[in-house]
């Protein structure tokens, strides 16, 4: 599904994030920017050692900040790496708040036009989805007040209920708007 946001199309799609043609896809990094599991292993092995290379030079992060490196194999031109809460371990929402939108401010400063986050401190960080679903979609519904590059930003799920999950919290979100 998605909607329009003044200038901007906010997508919500099921699929591999390794595989969008997007600008820019976001990696669900953890604070030593070491590709092991999850969605940034998946990155890893489509996109190649390069990707770890780089992040090497830039670790470590703290949680709510994100960097930029090339995408190496990858159709997608640039990775954020943004590093998402664990849930527990203290001020989850402006830590997920703030990985959201240093990874849109990031994708702006470099002019890029279309960005891919994935459902970012779900997995094995432990956060409840509609508890982030609702915090990531108001950030970027926040964000995309204010003039920006961005034609488009994509949330892609991976499993049929996180889809459910994100396009409900979205039709709720936008129904007032
Ligand atoms: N495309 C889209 N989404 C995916 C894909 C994919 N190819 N693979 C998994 N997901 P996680 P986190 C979903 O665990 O919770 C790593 O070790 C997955 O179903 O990747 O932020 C890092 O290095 C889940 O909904 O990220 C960190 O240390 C979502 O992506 C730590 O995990 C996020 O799950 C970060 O944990």
């Amino acid at each position: 599904m998605q909607v329009k946001i003044k200038e901007t199309i906010l997508e919500i799609l099921k699929g591999d994030i390794t595989q969008l043609a997007v600008d820019v896809i976001v990696n669900a990094a953890g604070e030593t920017l070491k590709m092991g599991g999850g969605v940034a292993g998946a990155i890893l092995r489509a996109g190649g050692y390069k990707i770890q290379e780089e992040c090497d030079k830039l670790a470590p992060i703290k949680a709510g900040e994100a960097v930029i490196t090339t995408a190496g194999k990858l159709k997608a031109k640039y990775v954020i790496h943004a590093v998402g809460p664990r849930w527990g371990e203290g001020e989850e929402e402006r830590k997920l708040q703030n990985a959201i939108l240093n990874s849109l401010k990031l994708a702006d400063k470099n002019k890029l036009r279309s960005i891919a986050f994935p459902a970012i401190s779900t997995g094995i960080f432990g956060c409840p989805k509609e508890w982030a679903a609702s915090i990531m979609i108001k950030t970027v519904l926040d964000y995309l007040k204010s003039k920006t590059h961005l034609e488009k930003v994509v949330f892609c799920l991976f499993s049929d209920e996180d889809y459910k999950c994100w396009s409900q919290t979205l039709t709720k979100m936008t129904e007032t708007l």
